[in-house]
């Protein structure tokens, strides 16, 4: 089996195929995109994805795209080790936890990015290729023109952060349900691996603020002690490596 992946280092959708890669121990080849210059824009690419984002997974092959489609389908063609419950009824709530991820932290977790680490790149350009860049893109043009050269106004910034908070919190009641130390009890699965990157983002923004919910303390640590952590997070992962602003 030959995987040939995607993606960006900082991307938090390819941290999650790259943790799950990591973890069953399969041998990937990586092709990095450097999305601020807009190698996921480039025709070739857009024939893979013609949604314009990473990742994208080619197996020996066959392209498989949207990051969680990505982790599912791993887990179906490479057992042993899984993180997908065999019970239907849990495997059922993996996939909710999944779209509520998707909808709130992954969502969220943009507007802080955006605005922190990016911003500085995109005001440096001209407005009329500020806009044309924006217009390109398949998925996020709205988004790209609603943030604007300006950035997200306060009010979204705080939108942003409440969403991500509502996120730890419902975490929160998950982990006290099925008496953790995972989302779904005893064993990591697929929703775990669907949020971390959200999680890791924000924590290195210096935004963390789940102290008070000591079972999200919990889980941070234990996945960030997960074998796959270490390769998934390479030198470059964090934003925080690549933009030395966000340091300052
Ligand atoms: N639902 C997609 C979303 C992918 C996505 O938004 N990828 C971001 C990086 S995390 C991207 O490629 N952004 C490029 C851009 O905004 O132009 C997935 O999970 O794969």
């Amino acid at each position: 089996m030959a995987f040939k992946l995607y993606n960006a280092p900082q991307s938090t959708c390819s941290q999650r195929v790259r943790f799950v890669l990591n973890a069953k121990g399969l041998a990937f080849e990586e092709v990095k995109l450097n999305l601020l210059e807009g190698d996921q824009l480039k025709p070739e690419y857009l024939k893979l994805n013609p949604n314009g984002v990473v990742p994208t997974l080619d197996h020996d092959g066959a392209i498989i795209i949207d990051s969680n489609v990505i982790t599912e389908y791993l887990d179906e063609i490479a057992p042993p080790i899984n993180f997908t419950p065999q019970d239907p009824v849990e495997r059922a709530r993996m996939r909710a936890l999944m779209h509520f991820i998707d909808e709130m932290p992954a969502a969220a977790v943009r507007v802080p990015t955006f605005n922190l680490a990016f911003l500085p790149s995109f005001q440096k350009m001209e407005s009329e290729a500020f806009a044309a860049m924006a217009a390109s893109k398949p998925l996020r043009r709205e988004f790209m023109f609603t943030m604007g050269q300006a950035g997200f106004p306060r009010h979204e910034m705080d939108a942003a952060l409440a969403r991500l908070r509502r996120t730890y919190e419902r975490m929160d009641t998950e982990i006290e349900k099925t008496g953790g130390p995972w989302l779904l009890g005893e064993c990591i699965t697929l929703a775990d691996v669907a949020v971390m990157p959200s999680l890791v983002r924000i924590h290195d923004l210096g935004l963390a603020d789940w102290q008070d919910l000591p079972r999200i303390v919990t889980w941070f640590d234990n996945i960030r002690a997960h074998p796959a952590y270490k390769p998934t997070f390479y030198h470059g992962s964090l934003l925080s490596e690549r933009f030395p602003h966000l340091r300052a």
